[in-house]
């Protein structure tokens, strides 16, 4: 296919979608890295979204660096880019470097996740409402649970970041006066299968090989499915044993659902950009302010949710 008729399809595919189109403007995406499945999601969008709108993305992955997101943005001003697009892997540390793209005049909208710098030095920021999202897992558990004793365990998100501040906050807000659920331990597990893994095994030698262990609440799905693994060899039953909650709904998660080995997920979509694209093509426009937080929804999903069903339907986004 030439690039023409790629064009042509784009375009047309985009009047058919209802993409606000943005023919030709150059957006820089500073983009965390790919340490889960909804990471990946995220990214596989966002380049959809920016080719269905005829937009050409500039793609840089972190690494999971601060170090290398700020360099990323610094590289993308000296280009002239026409906006920017930022997943701060940390709430904090952004003031200077947003400072430099308000002085060049280069719009930023955040994905996903929040900073700490006042938000005239972004245009907007596209994402869930993270301590609802802990509030949801968090009554989740408590109306599973019924009053009997719970012990808790936290594998929390990268140190630092947003969702694992707010998320932690949420929880801790649902379970609150409910003296029956406790949580007796929390970790990070950096939001990576392995990581979850590894600390949920420590979780399970620290408390009696997971016999004292009633939940395990995980701030992402992947470091849930990396805790499944570790509950499985030691030899108990993820989602009976220990009863797993997490957050990001990801097509594996639905897969263990679906085997009876978790039980709840609170959905994020990956798809940020979508709403990032068009509050920009707003502003490229005619100057248009959007609203300073563009909030996605929060769904929690259960095993009684055709988890198999929701499966089949999110294998092939990207994941
Ligand atoms: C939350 C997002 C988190 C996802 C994780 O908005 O930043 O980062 O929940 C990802 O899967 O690592």
């Amino acid at each position: 296919m030439t690039r023409k008729t790629l064009m042509m399809t784009a375009a047309a595919l985009a009047v058919s979608t209802g993409a606000a189109m943005a023919e030709g403007e150059v957006v820089g995406f500073s983009q965390i890295g790919s340490e889960s499945g909804w990471r990946a999601a995220e990214t596989t969008l966002t380049r959809q979204q920016a080719e269905e709108r005829g937009i050409q993305l500039q793609f840089s992955d972190a690494q999971q660096r601060q170090e290398n997101q700020i360099a990323a943005i610094r590289s993308f001003i000296a280009q002239g880019v026409d906006a920017i697009l930022l997943a701060p892997v940390v709430a904090t540390g952004w003031d200077s470097v947003l400072q430099e793209a308000q002085e060049a005049e280069i719009p930023v909208v955040l994905l996903d996740r929040q900073v700490d710098s006042a938000d005239d030095l972004y245009l907007t920021a596209v994402g869930s409402d993270l301590v609802h999202e802990g509030e949801v897992a968090g009554q989740w558990l408590v109306d599973e649970v019924a009053g009997e004793e719970c012990r808790v365990v936290e594998l929390q998100g990268t140190t630092g970041s947003s969702p694992a501040i707010d998320r932690k906050t949420g929880f801790e807000n649902a379970i609150e006066g409910h003296d029956n659920i406790e949580i007796v331990r929390s970790q990070t597990g950096d939001f990576t299968r392995a990581q979850g893994k590894e600390v949920m095994e420590s979780f399970l030698q620290a408390e009696n090989g997971g016999q004292d262990i009633c939940a395990l609440y995980a701030h992402n799905d992947d470091m849930a499915v990396g805790a499944i693994q570790a509950i499985k060899e030691a030899g108990l039953k993820p989602g009976e044993d220990i009863l797993i909650v997490s957050i990001d709904a990801v097509p594996d998660i639905f897969q263990a659902m679906a085997a009876g080995e978790a039980n709840a997920t609170v959905e994020l979509t990956p798809n940020m950009a979508g709403p990032a694209f068009d509050a920009l093509a707003a502003y490229w426009a005619d100057g248009t302010m959007p609203e300073k937080f563009i909030q996605t929804e929060s769904k929690l999903y259960t095993q009684a949710d055709d988890p198999q069903g929701e499966y089949d339907r999110r294998k092939d986004l990207g994941y």
